[in-house]
C-alpha cells in the first residue's frame, strides 16, 4: 500500500513540474483578473501551504501578481 502511495506521489510530482513548465501566468490566472489566487494556483497543480503562500505573497495582498508568481514557481 505504501508503495502505491509513493508511486502516485511521484507521478503527481512529475506531472506538476511538467505542467509548470508548460503553463504561464495567464494560463494559471483562469479568471483573468491579473492575479493568481490560492485556488487558481491549486487548480494548476501547485501545492502551497499557508506558510508558503504567505511567503510567496510578498506585498501581502492575498494574491500573487505576475512577479510574485514567477518568483514562487521558478526554482
Ligand atoms: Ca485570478
Ligand atoms: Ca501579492
Amino acid at each position: 500500500m505504501k508503495k502505491i502511495v509513493l508511486a502516485l506521489a511521484l507521478v503527481a510530482a512529475s506531472s506538476i513540474s511538467a505542467f509548470a513548465q508548460a503553463s504561464d501566468f495567464a494560463a494559471v490566472d483562469t479568471d483573468g483578473d491579473g492575479f493568481v489566487n490560492l485556488e487558481e494556483a491549486q487548480a494548476a497543480g501547485y501545492e502551497f501551504t499557508d506558510e508558503q503562500w504567505t511567503e510567496a505573497d510578498a506585498n501581502g495582498d492575498g494574491v500573487l501578481d505576475e512577479e510574485e508568481y514567477s518568483a514562487a514557481t521558478q526554482g
